[in-house]
């Protein structure tokens, strides 16, 4: 329904400094007109104003003022839903905006559902469904990359490229239906191959679309991110340096967080969001047996887990079955508390490389397998603290217990901690379950030291490459996804149809599909209930 007039806030919910009310439709003006006086000579009524003017007056209601008030008016079509607008802004109370928006409903307009504002902009042409995600995306950025991405699409470069691929796709299907309409005349070879090439160069950019899905995802969703590790090992203190600051209670009793705790931070650029789990272990009480329920739930749902290992403690049973349990996801080995004496060790078959080290290997920057590079200088005392060049050590402990064993993975790097290392594991059956290649972090919870490294190795990990600004133009979303998937497969039959002689009827079949599923992206053939599920995710008043 598109001839009634609605209205929301438009603000967030709360005290603030001011509110806007919004106002959209044919009777929005009228209604303005019933709400507002104007006051002072530069003020006029909503209906006697000029377009894209503001005015100063007071919201009445049964002769009493509700609020002083600036009224913009903006008449249609030179507005974001391309009907009449008004938008009232008002004293940011909680209160003062929601007796403005009780007198507008008195007076003639409904309460606006979630995103109909952008969907009256979509159905009056003024944006295209991938404009309207993008304003949600835009709302809901979380880092200045997503920001970017959002606004490029805003901007319609997304769209652009999927009409220019409908287009092609179209003029395809036209010339194919017209040799139905002439069934005597084949398809001249030369004319065929023209048909084929530019099929062709379609499904090469649905592919090259398609490719960035996952980058898509991570800056409009973030990479769900599982800390996890047994009790004590600094799960929550990691969680503060990563957030940078004090979120979640740190204490030396093993057992400290029960439920998880989840916050999002912007690391590189990509918003990533933590979730802090209770330490695992097979002992406890009720109540702590169900946060390790809940750990292993957030284990389940993590794109990423980083798991925690405390250098300070030998390598136990327990540390064993976590580290073969998780070994399918993708993750960090991460080893924390290296201003301690290190008795951790790594057993070779679970992470070979890794294995002999002794932690804590403070330097970690080549990969495996360069054994031109010397060992680290060891042993030293227990409770050392890390010398002033930051060189990696090996513990006495460590060398005592496991002798000619110790082989550090890298060679010391002077500059200390600053990129992970990588375990390799290939030598490993795929039926151990285990990651081919885990990267391995040390860092210091308690001063921070080494987290740098570990945002590195995070970004590293979920984005391939630097991240490019135009790689942000066509970054789709999970429904875009699925459209481009059904286009694909549509037009994979085309071509083979074509390219088999099978009749043209069926070649336009597929092709007519293809062409549905590729402006569905842009809401060309959008469903109504595709729409309302679209724009009930949108926040009241946008
Ligand atoms: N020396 C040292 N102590 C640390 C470090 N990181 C954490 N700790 C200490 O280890 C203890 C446990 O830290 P938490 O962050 O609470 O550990 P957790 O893994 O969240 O523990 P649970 O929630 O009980 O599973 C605290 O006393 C921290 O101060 C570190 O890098 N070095
Ligand atoms: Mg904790």
């Amino acid at each position: 329904m598109l001839d009634d007039t609605i209205a929301a806030i438009a603000t967030p919910l709360g005290e603030g400094g001011l509110a806007v009310i919004r106002l959209s439709g044919p009777a929005a003006l009228a209604v303005a007109d019933k709400s507002f006086l104007p006051v002072g000579k530069h003020s006029a009524k909503p209906s006697a104003a000029q377009s894209h003017t503001i005015h100063y007056g007071r919201i009445e209601r049964g002769g009493r003022t509700v609020d002083e008030v600036l009224v913009s008016v903006m008449r249609a079509p030179r507005t974001f839903t391309r009907e009449d607008v008004v938008e009232i802004t008002c004293h940011g109370g909680i209160l003062a905006a929601k007796l403005v928006l009780d007198t507008v409903l008195a007076n003639g307009a409904r309460l606006a559902e979630p995103g109909e504002f952008s969907k009256r902009a979509f159905l009056n042409g003024r944006i295209d469904l991938t404009q309207a995600e993008a304003v949600a995306d835009l709302i809901q950025a979380r880092t200045e990359l997503s920001l970017a991405a959002a606004n490029e699409q805003l901007a319609g470069k997304l769209s652009q490229r999927i009409n220019q691929l409908r287009d092609d796709m179209m003029k395809t299907l036209a010339h194919v239906e017209a040799h139905i309409d002439f069934p005597d005349e084949d398809i001249a070879p030369d004319t065929k191959a023209q048909l084929l090439s530019r099929l062709e160069r379609g499904l090469e950019f649905m592919e090259e679309l398609l490719r960035t899905a996952n980058e898509g995802q991570i800056l409009r969703r973030g990479i769900r991110t599982a800390i996890i590790g047994r009790p004590n090992v600094g799960k929550s203190s990691l969680l503060n340096q990563l957030l940078g600051h004090d979120r979640a209670i740190v204490s030396p009793i093993a057992g400290t967080t029960r439920d998880t705790i989840e916050e999002t931070a912007n690391v590189r650029g990509l918003p990533v969001v933590f979730v802090d789990t209770a330490g695992l272990r097979e002992a406890g009480d009720t109540i702590e047996q169900e946060g390790i329920r809940r750990s292993r739930e957030t284990v389940a749902q993590a794109e990423l887990i980083l798991h925690i290992f405390d250098v300070s403690e030998p390598f136990s049973g327990q540390d064993e079955k976590y580290l073969k349990q998780f070994a399918h996801k993708k993750r960090i080995i991460v080893r924390n508390k290296i201003d301690l004496a290190p008795k951790l060790t790594f057993p070779p078959e679970l992470l070979p490389g890794a294995a002999g080290q002794q932690a804590p290997s403070v330097t970690s920057n080549s990969s495996l397998g360069n054994s031109s590079q010397k060992p680290t200088p060891g042993p030293s005392q227990e409770g050392n603290s890390r010398s002033a060049s930051g060189q990696s050590r090996t513990s006495a402990v460590g060398g005592e217990a496991f002798g000619s064993n110790v082989q550090p993975m890298q060679s010391p790097i002077p500059t200390a901690i600053s990129e992970p290392s990588l375990v390799q594991s290939q030598s490993l059956p795929p039926a151990s379950g285990l990651n081919s290649i885990s990267p391995v972090v040390d860092v210091c919870a308690l001063s921070g030291k080494g987290i740098e490294s570990l945002k590195d190795a995070i970004k590293d990990l979920v984005w391939a490459g630097e991240i490019k600004a135009e790689m942000l133009q066509v970054m789709i979303n999970s429904r875009h996804q699925d459209a481009l998937r059904r286009a694909r497969e549509a037009t994979m039959r085309t071509l083979e149809a074509l390219r088999s002689d099978l009749t043209l009827e069926l070649v336009a079949m597929d092709l007519r599909i293809a062409v549905n599923a590729v402006g569905e992206v842009v809401g060309k053939t959008a469903t109504e209930d595709l729409l309302d599920m679209i724009f009930s995710q949108f926040c009241i008043g946008k």
